[in-house]
């Protein structure tokens, strides 16, 4: 049985990552089969419930207000649209509801009780319900996970060092000290980052580094590759090599043996190949439905025949109730 270690050291984590690539492979799909089943891939669905006017300045983000994105902004969504809309996904195979909202953090008023609603509603389809809302007190993430919140995404997106290129509204350590309050508060915790800011290979090693040094690693660890969207200061960064996320997926698989490793943003650009081998280095998880929170992603149709070519079934809600 895989130890399960987080102590990591940074030295580590780089010999892993820079294994030869099929070797890399190969570890990686030893390790997710020593832990977790194969043929599994959760599948989760994302809604933006209140869209773009972000105060924030993350760079890579369409929703931040500073930007000139050709983005609607829109107010926080009805409850009943929010639970049509969640139903849909359910009927579609998806198991986790993500409710995501362009806030810089919950602030206590209206809105916020909305939101709560919104939780307990989908809470009562059977689904898992995550929630991506910004900064969070200790207070509000126990009023998120007493309306049954399941998981909560807070993203660290890049490494410490490299933080103040990408965003310069908040600091690192706001993003950790949320994380605990989730964490305290019982919620699981989603916690990735992207491939393709312009990073170097060293902040990669390092992010992964912050993830796997918790205390507990996130029980969701989400890869994304930058959806470059015009208007924001990354429009033109290059399209992330295929090599670079497997060499993510893989490094995380290893060093994170139990969490799930979600495939997320990116999937676009991604060849059917691409993905699987993506599937074969330990990813085990998907956002599915034909949009992110603002940018495309392949339709429900194309997911399920790649389902059904590579021999993938959908992961049912609450798998991992008990977290080693
Ligand atoms: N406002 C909240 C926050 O920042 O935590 C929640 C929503 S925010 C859009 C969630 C995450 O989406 C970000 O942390 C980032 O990792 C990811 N994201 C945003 N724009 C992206 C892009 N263009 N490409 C890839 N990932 C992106
Ligand atoms: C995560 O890691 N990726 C998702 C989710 N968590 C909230 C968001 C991806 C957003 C991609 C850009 C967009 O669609 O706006
Ligand atoms: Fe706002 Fe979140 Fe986008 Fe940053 S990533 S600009 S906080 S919506």
């Amino acid at each position: 049985m895989t130890v399960i270690r987080n102590n990591w050291t940074k030295q580590e984590i780089s010999e892993v990552y820079h294994t030869p690539l099929l070797e890399l492979v190969y570890r990686a799909a030893t390790v997710h089969r020593e832990n977790n089943e194969p043929s599994e891939v959760q599948v989760s669905t994302l809604l933006s419930i209140k869209t773009g006017g972000c105060s924030e300045d993350c760079s890579y983000c369409p929703q931040a207000a500073r930007y000139n994105t050709d983005l609607e902004v829109q107010k926080l969504m009805d409850l009943e649209a929010v639970v049509e809309s969640a139903k849909e996904a359910k009927n579609s195979g998806s198991s986790r509801f993500c409710m995501g909202a362009a806030w810089r953090e919950v602030r206590d008023n209206k809105d916020f009780d909305k939101v709560l609603e919104m939780v307990r509603q989908v809470n009562g389809l059977g689904m898992e319900v995550c929630c991506t809302l910004g900064m969070l007190t200790e207070e509000q993430a126990k009023k998120l996970a007493d309306a049954g919140v399941y998981a909560y995404n807070h993203n660290l997106d890049t490494s410490e060092e490299d933080y103040d290129r990408i965003i310069s509204t908040r600091t690192y350590q706001d993003r950790l000290d949320t994380l605990e309050n989730v964490r305290k508060a019982g919620m699981t915790v989603c916690c990735g980052g992207i491939v393709g800011l312009g990073e170097t290979v060293d902040d990669r090693i390092s992010m992964l580094h912050t993830l796997s040094s918790m205390e507990k690693h996130p029980e969701s660890v989400p890869i994304n590759a930058l959806v470059p969207v015009e208007g924001t200061p990354m429009e033109n960064q290059d399209k992330v090599p295929i090599w670079d996320m497997v060499r993510m997926i893989a490094t995380a698989r290893i060093i994170m043996p139990k969490s799930v490793v979600r495939l997320s943003a990116g999937r676009t650009e991604m060849s059917l190949t691409d993905q699987a081998l993506c599937f074969i280095a330990g990813a085990n998880s998907i956002f599915a439905g034909d949009k992110l929170l603002t940018t495309p992603n392949p339709d429900v149709m194309q997911d399920h025949e790649m389902f059904e070519l590579l021999g993938l079934k959908p992961r049912e809600a609450f798998k991992d109730e008990v977290v080693a």
